[in-house]
């Protein structure tokens, strides 16, 4: 089976979603998700314009051997859009591997190590009373472990409230903005920012209980110093895991936390190679590795990184963010489903314009998902669906501290 055609297909149904579409010679066709929120154009012209004609003929068999090929070949290794792009083919090659086989990716990589996959949710509050209700949304409907984010209030500046980055389409509108909304620029002061995390975690464990698995995302915006800090003062509350704790491209400011706290750090997003990951591998800076599928190297790049990470005794809980498609989504689950050291899986519920586009093939009920047992990835693009649904430029916000600095997003 020859590769005859590799196209993309960007398309917004709710968000921007960048669809590597491979076609083999026998006319079989596979699907990845190229999305990288904010750069999918840069994305889609390496496919199409360096990519495609390159490996137009290669045997669509060979995953592994065009997975080295995109990363070494032509010189330049990893970075964001590179690793972005060679995700979106490989998933593709495996959805067409597994549909020319009749079996579900998961069998491909060692079959089952588990027949559900446990999720977390998200939950954003703009202030404590809602915080409270969307958890208990969720764990009246029988999710079991919530990321939680918050709007903090700076008591000194009246109306000045200080945003985190979430996913919670429920908790009002998205985060993402238009190149004209971008001139309004939100603010941020880690230290109150601090003192209300320690608040809200106690509240939310006295208010919640002891049995809901809490989860908490600092979004890379404090110091090493600071978030050892902020390690400590959630520790009382026995977290699931403080997410990217610090700036993630200077390993070294997890031993800082490390060295300081018991609450288990999870980091990994922002790593698109193994390599990024092997200082807080072999130093177990982390507890949880949260590669994105999309960015790391697709289902042959997590792989490789869940084996070392597994060697490691750290557990995986792959980013499941929305600006991933359900194609990426089902990726994560095959390889949840595959791999021994699973730990949890961050999900959002698609929006149902994103269901016009993508066939379900997976099930979420009550904290848990499970796959259809479907050839491939188990989900099918409706081309023309994607094609009424066109690319709309967005951004995330230009976060910046009180003086105008410039802070992480
Ligand atoms: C998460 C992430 C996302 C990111 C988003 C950026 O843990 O889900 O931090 O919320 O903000 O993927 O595009
Ligand atoms: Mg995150």
């Amino acid at each position: 089976m020859k590769i005859a055609r590799i196209e993309t297909i960007l398309t917004c149904p709710d968000r921007n979603y960048l669809i590597v579409k491979i076609t083999a010679d026998s006319g079989l066709v596979g699907y990845g998700d190229a999305t990288l929120n904010g750069r999918e154009l840069a994305v889609q012209a390496l496919i199409e314009r360096h990519l495609s004609s390159w490996l137009t003929g290669w045997d669509a068999g060979a995953i592994e051997k065009i997975w080295q090929s995109v990363l070494r070949q032509q010189y330049w290794r990893g970075g964001a859009i590179q690793m972005t792009a060679l995700s979106g083919i490989d998933m593709a090659l495996w959805d067409l591997k597994g549909k020319s086989l009749h079996a579900p990716v998961y069998s491909l990589l060692g079959g089952k190590s588990r027949d559900r996959i446990r999720v977390y949710l998200h939950a954003h509050g703009v202030n404590d009373d809602s915080l409270l209700r969307r958890c208990r949304e969720l764990i009246a409907e029988g999710c079991t472990a919530i990321r939680y984010s918050f709007d903090t209030r700076d008591p000194a500046r009246p109306g000045v409230v200080y945003r985190q980055a979430h996913q919670d389409i429920g908790a009002g509108p998205r985060i993402e903005v238009s190149e004209e909304d971008l001139r309004v620029i939100p603010r941020w002061d880690a230290a109150t920012y601090l003192r209300d995390l320690g608040r809200v975690t106690a509240l939310l464990r006295t208010e919640l209980g002891p049995e809901v698995d809490l989860i908490h995302d600092v979004h890379q915006r404090l110091s090493p110093i600071m978030a050892a800090r902020a390690a400590r003062t959630v520790e009382p509350f026995d977290l699931f895991f403080l997410e990217d704790p610090v700036e993630p491209l200077y390993k070294p400011g997890l031993k800082i936390v490390r060295e300081r706290s018991a609450t288990p750090i999870g980091v990994g997003e922002l790593f698109t190679t193994l390599q990024d990951c092997l200082p807080a591998l072999q130093n177990n800076w982390l507890d949880y590795l949260r590669l994105d599928i999309s960015h790391a190297g697709g289902v042959t790049g997590i792989v490789k990184a869940a084996a070392v990470a597994d060697a490691c005794q750290i557990l995986m809980a792959l980013h499941g963010p929305s600006d991933i498609s359900p194609l990426a989504h089902a990726a994560n689950f095959h390889v949840d489903t595959a791999i021994p050291n699973f730990g949890i899986q961050e999900f959002i519920h698609a929006d149902p314009r994103a269901t016009e586009v993508f066939t379900a093939g997976y099930r979420y009920s009550e904290g848990y998902v499970t796959l259809e047992d479907l050839p491939g990835l188990g989900i099918e693009v409706d081309e023309k669906a994607a094609a009424g649904l066109p690319y709309a430029k967005s951004f995330l916000p230009l976060l910046q501290d009180k003086d105008g600095g410039v802070q992480n997003w």
